[in-house]
């Protein structure tokens, strides 16, 4: 606030959007600065909040947008305009896409030079641009209108479905003046954001009497579940009605993966088997193989396998998506699971013996399968030996956040590593996207306050490394450990024409991804042996300091697409 001559007391834009965040309880900014957003961030800092700025947008867009899937608040991203705001517009999409709350926020040009396309610096029609990639997006001209800007924008993320918003801000905005009474009376505290959905009584009932009649009855636990944060309530379901469960990668913890019930060693059985699956916040997308074909039981990759379907989802068009829901339960997850565990009682016949019993012997198979190759100690180390490690120090440190990214990295690090608590691994998502990876670390870190391990194909790493300078900056408890075989998915390929140039997906042999960290102060590792990697990581673990272990593993070892090969046309032709 400013005193003019008349001494009555104005304020501007910069502070009024300042004063909206924070009567909303933003406490973090995620951005990167530059004309027109620079004393924004600048004056955000001086009022209190908490400023993380990047080497670039994407990952200050990533950043937030986990944000928002681990708090259930929009995480906020600002940026500059045209090229700043593209390079934010990936993790606004991506945010949108798998359900994530965020607000991304960028300054643009005056929108009399805009629309006549007379060329001003970094012009671009954001708003329009924005558009089809997010759930809402608004522009502020005028101050008196950035309260009712700030709060469209919080409802729009956080309410129903959630997603990403575009908030286009022309620089003019920010410097305008008001007397301070008055915009502060323009402001909007947000009454109820995700306001609670609650389920038609008819809607349980048909879905209890589903699931009463099941013979071979599953639970599906989507990330969904995770964000909706009604852990006690979805570990009571399942108990209760004693079905076994599958969580995808993102619900992984929200009941312990060593849960007796927990069927995912025995995923390739349970999915062609069950007859009654219950999805809980999982949508029946590419991950589910679209709820039909041989993963299913159905004949060919088109075949429905006879399943019956109860879905629980807060979008109703979310619905026969893909196959026919014979239940829709729509509804925010905490108030449809309270409502199905009201209406199961005390007296719930649990699922038939014979196939709790097959999921079991299926399952201890698996798991004992799995169990003697990780004992196995391969020179080179490989995916298995390396993750093995990893497994134990997740094991020994349960509150820490675990970020995932790569093709085989990925695969292998969902199937091995178990989660113990909720929210707590934070991956590629619906997309299956790289780049997620230090962007999803530093907001792991601010948000939680807890050791972030992030498990990196050398690939991933690659589109998010220069963020470890962020994560040394702030002094962030970040061990990144690069599982490192030269290539993308691995590093043996030829060069199909013979010529010098190495083949598209080789990189530089024996790269020392470590001494990135040590450029900017962290402390870095090689590690070729899992004895070595366990010391880094502990050390890292116990020091808190910026750390990353360059893991050297087989350059053979992966598989192209990790295992979704079956998308992969060129693979398909080998077949
Ligand atoms: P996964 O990738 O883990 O299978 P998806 O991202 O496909 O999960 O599905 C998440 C689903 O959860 C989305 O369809 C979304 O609408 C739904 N969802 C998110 N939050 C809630 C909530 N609070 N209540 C009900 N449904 C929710
Ligand atoms: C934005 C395509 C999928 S997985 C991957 C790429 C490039 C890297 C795999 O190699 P990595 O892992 O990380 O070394 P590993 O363990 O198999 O060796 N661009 C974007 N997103 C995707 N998904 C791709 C490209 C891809």
């Amino acid at each position: 606030m400013t005193n003019n001559a008349e001494t009555q007391v104005q304020t501007d834009g910069f502070h009024l959007i300042l004063d909206a965040l924070k009567l909303n309880g933003v406490n973090t900014i995620y951005g990167l600065p530059g004309i027109p957003v620079t004393d924004f961030t600048r004056m955000a800092q001086a009022e209190g909040l908490r400023v993380i700025s990047f080497r670039h947008e994407q990952n200050a867009g990533n950043a937030a947008a986990i944000a928002g899937f681990m708090t259930g608040k929009p995480g906020i991203c600002v940026t500059v305009s045209a090229p700043g705001f593209l390079n934010g517009l990936t993790a606004l999409a991506n945010a949108t896409t798998n359900c994530f709350p965020m607000i991304l926020i960028s300054g643009s040009s005056e929108r009399e030079i805009v629309d006549l396309q007379q060329g001003d610096y970094e012009e671009m029609d954001q708003l329009a641009i924005a558009k089809p990639l997010c759930k809402a997006a608004f522009r502020v001209l005028n101050a008196e209108d950035i309260g009712v800007g700030i709060a469209r924008a919080i409802r729009a993320a956080a309410s129903g479905r959630p997603g990403g918003v575009y908030l286009d801000l022309p620089a003019k905005l920010f410097a305008q003046n008001m007397d301070a009474e008055v915009g502060k009376s323009t402001l909007i505290k947000v009454v109820d954001p995700a306001p609670r959905q609650i389920p038609a009584p008819d809607a349980i009932k048909r879905a209890l009497d589903l699931l009463k009649g099941a013979k071979k009855p599953l639970i599906l636990l989507g990330k969904g579940a995770a964000y909706a944060q009604a852990d006690a309530d979805i570990r009571a379901l399942v108990e209760k009605t004693g079905i076994p469960y599958l969580p995808m990668s993102m619900a992984k913890g929200i009941l312990p993966d060593t849960h007796e019930q927990s069927a995912s060693a025995a995923r390739s059985y349970v999915l062609p088997e069950a007859d009654v699956v219950l999805l809980i916040g999982a949508r029946l997308n590419w991950l589910l193989s679209h709820g039909k074909g041989k993963t299913w039981g159905g004949k060919s990759h088109k075949d429905w396998g006879g399943q019956k379907f109860i879905q629980i989802d807060i979008a109703a068009t979310e619905m026969d998506s893909n196959v026919r829901i014979d239940a829709p339960v729509v509804g925010d997850i905490s108030s449809c699971v309270a409502a199905l565990l009201a209406g199961i009682g005390n007296n719930w016949a649990k699922p038939p013996v014979e196939w709790l019993s097959a999921v079991a012997e299926r399952k201890n198979k698996n798991v004992a399968k799995m169990a003697e190759t990780l004992a196995k100690d391969p020179k080179p180390m490989n995916f298995h030996s390396a993750l093995n490690v990893v497994r134990d120090i997740v094991k020994a440190n349960p509150d820490a956040m675990l970020v995932n990214e790569g093709a085989n990295a990925l695969d292998f690090t969902r199937s091995i590593v178990d989660m113990y608590k909720p929210r707590k691994r934070l991956d590629v998502g619906t997309w299956g996207v790289m780049g997620i990876g230090m962007g999803f670390a530093v907001a792991a870190a601010v948000e939680s306050g807890e050791p972030v391990i992030a498990i990196e194909g050398d690939s991933a790493f690659g589109f998010s490394g220069m963020e470890v300078e962020t994560i040394c900056r702030y002094n962030l408890p970040v061990c990144v450990v690069i599982l490192n075989n030269n290539g993308v998915y691995r590093g043996t390929d030829k060069n199909l024409g013979g010529g010098a140039d190495v083949a598209p997906t080789v990189f530089v042999k024996d790269a020392r991804y470590e001494k990135l960290m040590e450029a900017f102060g962290g402390v870095g590792v090689y590690a070729t042996t899992p004895a070595e990697l366990r010391k880094g990581m502990e050390d890292a673990i116990k020091s808190r300091k910026p750390t990353l272990i360059n893991a050297i593993i087989d350059e053979t070892a992966g598989t192209e697409s990790g295992r979704i090969t079956s998308l992969n046309p060129a693979a398909a032709l080998k077949k």
